[in-house]
């Protein structure tokens, strides 16, 4: 029997108040057991600011900082700055923020912190829409989706814009590290977390994050729908290190409809549309293959210019 190289310590306790099958619960419990416990996490509104519980507890066995729903860029770079005036080097800093706090309202605070190369870990869990508000519609919402601001009726339809490529605008800052990761993969996951805690500089994670209630899933196939998002390679693993690109999982090439049609907000979808997202996709995989064979350095990275 192969053994695991997930650590077995615990940093998020049971306890949180996340809706059963909740993937960001899982984020961030594989996060902490990869960063360990000289950790220090800013978070912005969103589902985890109500999770940790209720002031004087939460169930978290780090820190929590908590900011305003824009400022996660801002705040990490604050408490790095304190921790460094006092000499605490070790301690990793972490900004753990939604899709709706990280590629909308936050991303002018991450982009300077990325510009600043603020020595922290931003993990963005992606559960594709503003869910603590009630499943409204954010720039991480995929095509096709529907959303309650984007209600599927004659009037206005499903989503029709495509899901901001978050990983693109994070390389174009030239970060030492970006990475995406996978509640279904913990291995990859934690192995990834680690690599990002040992680089200095502003590091990028970005999780799909299941999120039954937003979805419309049943919260028993959490971790299915998390491998088949890998598996369609709708959501590809990988990472790009000091500007080079590495597929960490390649996926087994599944249709995409495998993957939607366990999840009510694209229940409406249309055999067409369907197809128009697969084709996408696969042109998608296909242009990230190339690039991870060339082995050549993002135009991007530059760590003087
Ligand atoms: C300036 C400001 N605008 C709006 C809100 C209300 N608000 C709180 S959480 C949230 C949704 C956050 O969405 P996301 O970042 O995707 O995290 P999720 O809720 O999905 O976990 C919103 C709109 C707020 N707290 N502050
Ligand atoms: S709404 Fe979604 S992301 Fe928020 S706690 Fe529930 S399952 Fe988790
Ligand atoms: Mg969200």
């Amino acid at each position: 029997m192969s053994k695991t190289t997930i650590p077995e310590e615990e940093y998020a306790y049971p306890g949180s108040t996340g809706c059963p099958g909740c993937g960001a619960n899982l984020v961030m419990r594989y996060l902490l057991k990869g960063l360990g416990e000289r950790t220090v996490i800013s978070i912005p509104a969103c589902c985890w600011a109500v999770m940790p519980g209720y002031w004087p507890s939460h169930c978290l066995k780090v820190p929590l900082v908590y900011c305003a729903f824009e400022a996660t860029g801002a705040s990490i770079s604050g408490i790095r700055a304190a921790l460094d005036m006092r000499g605490e080097r070790d301690v990793t800093v972490v900004g753990f923020a939604g899709d709706g706090g990280t590629v909308d309202i936050g991303l002018q605070a991450l982009s300077g912190a990325a510009e600043r190369q603020t020595d922290a870990v931003y993990v963005m869990y992606d559960n594709e829409a503003y869910m603590n508000t009630g499943i409204q519609r954010s720039g991480a919402t995929p095509w096709g989706a529907w959303t309650t601001t984007t209600p599927v009726d004659e009037s206005r339809g499903f989503k029709q814009e495509p899901k901001k490529n978050v990983m693109a605008i994070m390389e174009a800052h030239g970060i030492p590290y970006a990475a995406t990761v996978s509640v279904g993969h913990p291995e990859d996951f934690v192995k990834k977390v680690r690599k990002a805690r040992d680089v200095r500089g502003l590091r990028f994670i970005h999780a799909l994050s299941p999120c039954p209630p937003g979805w419309r899933m049943n919260p028993m196939k959490t971790i299915e729908v998390a491998r088949l998002a890998v598996d369609t390679r709708i959501f590809p693993l990988y990472e790009i290190d000091e500007g080079v690109l590495a597929i960490t999982r390649r996926g087994k090439g599944k249709p995409v409809s495998e993957y939607l049609s366990l999840q009510g907000r694209f229940g409406h979808l249309t055999p067409e549309n369907t197809a128009e997202i697969q084709k996408v996709i696969d042109a998608r995989f296909e242009a990230l293959e190339a690039r991870a064979a060339r082995k050549n350095l993002s135009p991007s990275f530059t760590q003087l210019a």
